[in-house]
């Protein structure tokens, strides 16, 4: 804890030269949700995305390749990069270190670092000086021109000058800070699991970058392989660490992120474009048939999507549209090809980079600018077009799974229209084999689905008749996960649940089931 006294010996010290800034990081303190999007978890581990985003910034200008995250026994967080360190000269203007400006004026990192691409959307961008005013302690240390260059600071106000405290041969920065209880009322608790998602992400996401994450509160066992490939504990310990590194960026993420699935190419298709909207992607599909999408803007997870994710499957349906035309792939099929035939198992990331993003949507995670649709679209159907062009035995086989998805479409359709059209001239008649209960608020209601008749028996027997429902199952039944639509639609078992339930049947995207 930071003494009352020091506190006022430092705002005197102070106070001519930073009147304007304390206002500024007085608004931060005031209304911390406005710039980092609430006070609880997320914003908490927000604080640490927003330092790490300076070296990463660092490393994308190419001087920074490894960033440390620790969290410290007491919560406190260091990040540490080798980047080039904030500059520690005097600031022309505000007559003060440049260092003491990036960390207590709103947005000075921001019009430093102008070739970068910052955020305005309210979420990331807003700078290390906020989490400075979040923090009841900060220190910031920065390795350049031969000199360790310290200051130390609280809520966002310096408690002296920077301070030279000794020599080096690198260069880089560490900042430690700990979150400040009076603005993170529900917990300051770090997750070690929440910020191991946003590193591998990071390091996906920004080839080349190795990010070390260390948990010093935890100590965990050392274990080795032996010479039989056996692992066995060593007997010594170490605390928690995980270092995230690609080499090959989102290629990498999707063999990531679709571990365990069979896949349909035998690599991931990748686009990248270095325009003005810089794009990067890499796509791939597998036997499954859901579809997973992953959208990013400026690194930023765009949750709900936007113009840059509507591009991608625009260009992505063009490009294989265009293809099974031309090569005559769809000769012996009868139906129409819908957009979403063209994603089923499809795995993707598509990241781009937008000088000036407009983000819109209740969570600010969509991409509004008109510009990306267009530049997304274009460079997605050229990597698809040569791809295609160059891998004529892939191309085939992602026309078929097309095909299957399609018809699959069209049965589950038909499948749909059978029950609803059933369910209109049988009323809601119950399936035979359910013994029902007689409570009629489905709240206080229990459904036991049990496999087979005897066991069905059994349960009826120890079950309370008023609110718990059983229906014997024949046997295991279908995993709908894992099967195409129509099937599910095809099985009397699954037929028979969402009777017993009540529920009634909708197209994807609407509401119900
Ligand atoms: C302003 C200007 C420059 C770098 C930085 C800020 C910078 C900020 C942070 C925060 C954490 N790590 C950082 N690394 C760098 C450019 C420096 C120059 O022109 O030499």
């Amino acid at each position: 804890m930071i003494e009352n006294e020091e506190i006022k010996k430092a705002e005197e010290q102070y106070s001519a030269s930073s009147i304007q800034v304390l206002e500024g990081l007085e608004a931060v303190r005031k209304r911390p949700s406005m710039y980092i999007g609430d006070v609880g978890e997320r914003g908490l581990h927000h604080l640490v995305y927003e330092v790490v985003d300076n070296g990463i910034d660092e490393a994308m200008a190419g001087y920074c390749n490894s960033i440390s995250v620790t969290i410290l026994q007491d919560n406190s967080i260091r990040v540490a990069d080798n980047g080039r360190g904030i500059p520690t000269g005097m600031h022309p203007k505000e007559h003060r270190s440049a260092l003491e400006v990036v960390m207590t004026v709103l947005h000075a990192g921001g019009k430093f670092n102008k070739d970068s691409y910052k955020v305005s959307g309210g979420l990331h961008g807003v700078g290390v000086s906020c989490v400075n005013a979040l923090s009841d302690s900060l220190v910031a240390e920065v390795h350049r021109e031969g000199h360790i260059f310290v200051q130390k600071y609280s809520k966002g106000k310096p408690l002296g000058p920077v301070e030279i405290t000794g020599d080096c041969n690198d260069t880089g920065t560490i900042i430690t800070f700990h979150p400040d209880a009076e603005i993170f009322t529900q917990t300051i608790v770090y997750k070690y699991d929440t910020l191991a998602h946003r590193m591998r992400e990071l390091a996906y996401l920004n080839k080349g970058i190795e990010i070390v994450l260390t948990d010093e509160r935890e100590l965990v066992d050392v274990f080795e392989v032996d010479e039989n490939g056996d692992s066995k504990s060593t007997g010594k310990q170490q605390f928690r660490q995980d270092v995230f590194y690609s080499s090959e960026g989102l290629k990498e993420f999707i063999d990531y992120l679709d571990a365990g699935a069979t896949q349909l190419i035998p690599e991931a298709i990748c686009v990248q474009n270095d325009k003005v909207i810089p794009i990067d992607i890499a796509l791939s599909y597998n036997n499954g048939f859901s579809e997973k999408i992953y959208s990013y803007v400026n690194n930023i997870n765009t949750i709900e999507g936007g113009t840059h994710l509507q591009g991608f499957k625009m260009g992505l349906s063009r490009s294989l549209k265009k293809y099974a035309e031309e090569n005559n792939l769809l000769a012996k099929f009868k139906g129409d090809l819908a957009p979403e035939d063209f994603r089923e198992g499809l795995t993707a990331v598509v990241s781009v980079k937008v000088a000036e993003p407009q983000f819109e949507g209740q969570t600010k995670t969509k991409l509004g600018n008109p510009e990306a649709t267009s530049a997304v679209s274009q460079a997605t159907s050229a990597a698809m077009d040569q791809y295609l062009e160059e891998h004529p035995k892939e191309g085939k086989i992602l026309i078929e799974k097309i095909i299957v998805a399609a018809n699959a479409r069209t049965a589950a359709r038909k499948a749909r229209e059978m029950v609803q059209r059933k369910t209109a001239m049988t009323g809601a008649g119950m399936p035979g084999k359910l013994a029902d209960c007689s409570e009629r608020d489905p709240e206080k209601c229990e459904l036991f689905l049990v496999e087979g008749d005897s066991a069905g028996g059994t349960a009826k027997q120890g079950r309370d008749r008023r609110i718990q429902a059983i229906l014997p199952l024949r046997g295991k039944i279908l995993n709908v996960e894992k099967a195409a639509v129509d099937r599910a639609f095809d099985s009397e078992e699954i037929r028979n649940i969402y009777t017993a339930l009540g529920v009634s049947v909708a197209q994807e995207g609407e509401d119900g089931v």
